[in-house]
């Protein structure tokens, strides 16, 4: 009789779980290619399609002063220092970029060199910005702005930054001037960078600045970020109506660890809308984490992508607060430690797309000193980015991340992103053999 009873729980346990199962893949497939049998020479993008580079003011400029600066040296991490001095040599990293047939160039501005003390506002500084812009135009390079890449003054930080609302009118009266200033020559910009990254690596995590552990302070920075974003387009759209104003959204995947868990399944989709579901519906419906930030609704005329990986989530996902990445059996770990998933990149586009808005991939790449991984890596992607486009998606550009190696925030300079190796003693600049790929492909176009 117990065994009967036993065997019928058994089967239907397992047909409950097959049904399950089938359901999930459906709805949540994790695609993987035989890259093996895939041609990765077939790319078709269509004409004006823009080919660049991404960089970050904090992360090439040097000599900054801001709240990174002082989280560097409070946390004891490795100092930006002079970075690739770029502040003094863009005009000749401005050349790498005509030298690999660039259409297209994203970099940020830093606020603290515009504002270094509150209420002093530095024309000189600007003015350099404006020079840099008007080089690349020169060059047929159309240039994308960051206006907040990680990166603000410490006065600012030291009031709160975005963690108080009450100082949103600061950022938003910096981003009018910059853009009162280049709205003649610069149409498209980023307002905040990475609202999620920005807000979980210094509230939640607390490796960035300001090295705080707190989720209800993360939420609130969260829903800053849209508010910010949205104060600065109400505040500048119906003044430059013909500028394009987006966020550059880093779309990192959250998969089940183990595929057959029915642990690891709710533990995915709980991170995949913290990270990526709850900042769209608060660009979409205004709200977010179950308040509302009805200034953000609708205000996007475009949205960036950063894509960089998926994440495989377990309950020894908690390795996810060490920065610990598993990998499929079939995947390469990247130097950074987390997996190179080509085929994701179509998935964050497809997640994106509901937004209705042209999509700018502001950043792909691969830490690889070596660069023994970025071709590889970067035809792939490519590749990827290249079907979604043939589908439909409406993707404009293409900027690799980075144009050269760079100061890479906590990890400091041991990670390198460059298309370009730096020297940081000589401050030489060499292209990689990967580079040499990126611009045959370019240049093919
Ligand atoms: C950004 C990034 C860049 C990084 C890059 C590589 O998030 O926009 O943090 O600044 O350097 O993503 O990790």
């Amino acid at each position: 009789m117990w065994e009967r009873v036993l065997v019928a729980a058994l089967a239907a346990f397992i047909v409950f779980k097959v049904t399950l199962i089938t359901y999930r893949r459906r709805k949540y497939p994790e695609p993987h290619e035989d890259w093996a049998n895939v041609n990765l020479d077939d790319l078709h993008f269509p004409e004006g399609f823009h080919w660049g580079t991404a960089t970050a003011a904090h992360q090439v400029e040097g000599h900054q002063a801001n709240n990174w600066t002082v989280h560097e040296a409070a946390k004891g991490l490795e100092a930006s220092g002079a970075a690739c001095d770029h502040w003094n040599r863009w005009k000749d990293d401005f050349q790498l970029l005509s030298d690999l047939g660039m259409t297209s160039y994203r970099f940020s501005i830093e606020w603290s060199r515009l504002e270094p003390t509150e209420g002093a506002w530095d024309e000189a500084a600007l003015a350099v910005y404006a020079e840099m812009v008007d080089d690349l135009v020169g060059r047929g390079i159309r240039p994308v702005v960051t206006l907040h890449h990680f990166t603000h003054p410490d006065w600012w930080e030291a009031k709160g930054g975005f963690a108080d609302r009450a100082n949103i009118p600061a950022f938003a009266a910096y981003c009018e001037r910059v853009v009162d200033t280049l709205a003649d020559r610069v149409k498209t910009w980023v307002t905040v960078n990475e609202p999620t990254v920005f807000s979980t690596m210094g509230y939640t995590l607390g490796m960035f600045p300001p090295g705080r552990r707190s989720i209800p302070t993360t939420l609130r920075v969260m829903r800053n970020l849209l508010f910010a974003h949205g104060t600065v387009y109400k505040a500048l759209k119906p003044k430059h109506p013909e500028l394009q104003f987006g966020v550059a959204k880093n779309v990192t995947l959250f998969d089940p660890k183990n595929r057959w868990s029915p642990i690891d399944w709710p533990l995915a989709r709980l991170m995949e809308w913290f990270w990526n579901g709850a900042w769209r519906s608060g660009m979409q419906n205004g709200r977010m984490f179950f308040k509302d930030i009805p200034e953000a609704k609708g205000t996007l005329d475009f949205v960036g992508l950063n894509y960089y990986t998926h994440v495989l989530v377990g309950p020894a996902s908690v390795s996810l607060l060490k920065m610990k990445f598993p990998k499929r059996r079939q995947e390469v770990a990247t130097e950074f430690g987390y997996p190179m998933y080509a085929e994701g990149l179509r998935r964050a586009i497809e997640f994106l797309a509901p937004l209705n808005v042209p999509i700018e991939i502001t950043e792909n790449g691969v830490a690889d000193a070596e660069d023994t991984l970025r071709t590889e890596h970067l035809r792939r992607h490519l590749w990827v980015l290249s079907n979604a486009v043939k589908d439909g998606h409406d993707v404009r550009s293409y900027h690799h991340w980075s144009l050269m190696d760079n100061f890479e925030w906590a990890e400091g300079y041991s990670m390198r992103f460059g298309l370009h190796r730096v020297d940081f003693e000589s401050q030489e600049r060499t292209l990689r053999p990967s580079g040499e790929v990126y611009k045959a492909i370019v240049g093919r176009r």
